[in-house]
């Protein structure tokens, strides 16, 4: 590429303004001195919170750990106003971030990544976006996300439907009012299980277009106040400590107890006190083994089951509303506020698509097996193409025209999910092959951020400036991550973190299910190992 197509030359260009890109680019410009550009194709940073602004959109990890913890000021300045914030609230705090520590100035916003090349003569990547300007950097950090590719179905007649229509990802800045509508909502997954309550609130009348029941468990949400934080904050290093050495990087003690151990009246009990606390603790806090051992688990499931036939008033609701045939926490678990209680609305529909889907959209509706309803809004809750979608988004071509859409055609390969062989100096930060969404994201990501900016620190000290790793390492890793996904009983539903949702996807568990305790041991070894795995030149 001639020198002159290229508008500027850096360092290190970082894709993305959520959480990970926010900090990639603090830590490479202020402790490493990089020249750094970030790209971003929002306006303004938060990734995620930025795309994601749908009625009822909340943090489900608790707002104490849900968080950066690696700036004492951002710590120091910054209180939470409840337990599982709102998105706009989450928002602030990453504008706050990137305000307090000056980021904005190193980013390029309402810019999209069209592609990312391998320029191997200059040893650099060479970045094109879609308003024309390209760049060129020794190393690229995709800080893409792993829900950011989002998933509207292909379903017969959307173009030509008269009403207005959402995805829950792109969700308009100014808000959509449903007073007066009668609104379809496709899709029960953790977003409509927060949207449902709150758009039902305000609709005409809301259908819930439902293809597999979900489990889900209360939020309890409370607002928080200062002396809280300061209890909370006093005690910081110990919530760090314990989401670091944790399996999912939640700061919850894991019981010794298995739910099989304990007498039925016994089990319940404990299952009632965690139903009224709230929160993931359901599933990480009470027995060890709801996700290891089936039986065990059909004791979480069937108590769930019990909650859903007390809340919901309608016996037949309720029995379609119950989860069966598949493991609690195998899909990746909601929480929420009133989600079943929503059923017992007079303007609340549940519409069973389990047989037979929605046949087409029509001009004034949807239509599926029990009849045609009509409706002025549709809301697709309908997901993502999880993990592997954002980065194959970048249409990313490395050594010798390798595409990664054509290395990934079976799956993702990785060598511990930051970096794939026969592209150089392309890391990625939560990507498949690590433990990424099995766990509390600013957890991974921070320790993502920081494995790689120890890398890059630690080539330039050896004057050394291209990093990727073997094709042995990948293929052992990739089936170390195939092998480990195996274990416990994540395998058993027809998940996103399989791909399940996407039409034509290959079918591969992507994350891995070591667990982050495990896995950051892992990191640590190969970095001081002197990148074992890796070919460094
Ligand atoms: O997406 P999902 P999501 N016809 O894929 C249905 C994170 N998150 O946006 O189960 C009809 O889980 C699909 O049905 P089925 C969190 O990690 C975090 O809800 O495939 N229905 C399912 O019900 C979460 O897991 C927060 O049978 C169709 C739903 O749409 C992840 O994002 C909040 C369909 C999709 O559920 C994704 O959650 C929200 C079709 N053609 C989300 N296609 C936090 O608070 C799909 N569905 C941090």
């Amino acid at each position: 590429m001639a020198a002159n197509d290229i508008d500027s030359v850096h360092d290190l260009v970082v894709v993305g303004a959520g959480f990970s890109g926010l900090y990639m680019v603090h830590k490479a410009r202020e402790e490493l001195g990089l020249d750094v550009l970030g790209i971003e194709a929002g306006a303004g940073p938060g990734g995620t919170w930025y795309w994601n602004r749908y009625p009822g959109a909340r943090c489900d990890s608790e707002s104490f750990y849900y968080c950066y913890t690696f700036s004492k000021v951002l710590l120091d300045e910054w209180d939470w106003s409840s337990r599982y914030p709102e998105q706009p609230e989450i928002l602030r705090y990453l504008e706050f971030a990137a305000d307090r520590l000056d980021l904005r100035r190193s980013f390029a916003f309402d810019t999209r990544v069209e592609s990312l090349t391998w320029d191997e003569d200059g040893s650099r990547w060479i970045v094109r976006t879609n308003t024309g300007r390209t760049f060129a950097a020794t190393w690229v950090v995709a800080a893409v996300g792993a829900l950011s590719a989002a998933n509207v179905p292909d379903i017969p007649g959307l173009d030509d439907f008269q009403g207005e229509w959402f995805h829950t990802g792109r969700w308009p800045h100014e808000g959509v009012d449903f007073t007066g509508r009668r609104v379809a909502q496709i899709g029960t997954g953790s977003t409509g299980i927060q949207a449902a309550p709150v758009i039902a609130r305000q609709a005409e009348h809301l259908y819930v277009l439902q293809r597999t029941p979900n489990y889900t468990v209360p939020a309890r949400d409370r607002p928080m106040d200062r002396d809280e934080w300061v209890r909370i904050k006093s005690a910081y290093d110990e919530v760090v400590a314990a989401t670091k050495s944790s399996f999912a990087g939640f700061p919850y003690t894991p019981s010794p107890r298995s739910a099989l151990e304990v007498p039925e009246v016994e089990r319940r009990a404990i299952y009632e006190s965690l139903w009224e606390e709230g929160g993931f603790k359901f599933l990480w806090g009470g027995f060890h083994d709801l996700l290891l051992d089936e039986r065990a688990n059909e004791t979480a499931a069937e108590f769930i089951r019990s909650k859903i036939r007390d809340i919901v008033h309608d016996p037949e609701i309720a029995e379609k509303l119950c989860p069966k045939g598949y493991p609690y926490g195998a899909k990746r678990p909601p929480i929420d506020t009133d989600y079943y209680e929503t059923f017992n609305r007079d303007n609340v529909t549940l519409v069973d698509i389990s047989e037979g889907g929605i046949s087409r959209i029509t001009p004034t509706g949807v239509e599926t097996p029990d009849g045609h309803h009509e409706v002025d809004t549709i809301v697709f809750a309908t997901g993502f193409d999880a993990m592997t979608g954002p980065l194959l988004r970048l249409d990313i071509t490395g050594r010798d025209g390798l595409r990664l859409a054509d290395e990934w055609v079976d799956g993702p390969t990785t060598y511990l999910g930051l970096q794939v062989a026969g592209f150089p100096n392309l890391f990625t930060i939560t990507g498949p092959g690590s433990p990424s969404v099995l766990t509390n994201m600013p957890t991974s990501i921070e320790q993502h951020v920081e494995w790689i900016a120890r890398c890059i620190d630690d080539l330039r000290q050896r004057g050394q400036l291209v990093i990727e790793p073997t094709q042995e390492a990948v293929d052992t890793w990739t089936d170390h991550v195939a092998e480990a996904s195996q274990f416990g009983l994540f395998n058993r539903a027809d998940s996103w973190y399989l791909g399940a949702n996407i039409p034509g996807k290959k079918r591969v568990f992507m994350p891995y299910v070591g667990g982050l305790a495990n896995y950051r041991a892992k990191c640590e070894e190969i970095a001081a190992s002197g990148y074992e795995g890796f070919l460094v030149s």
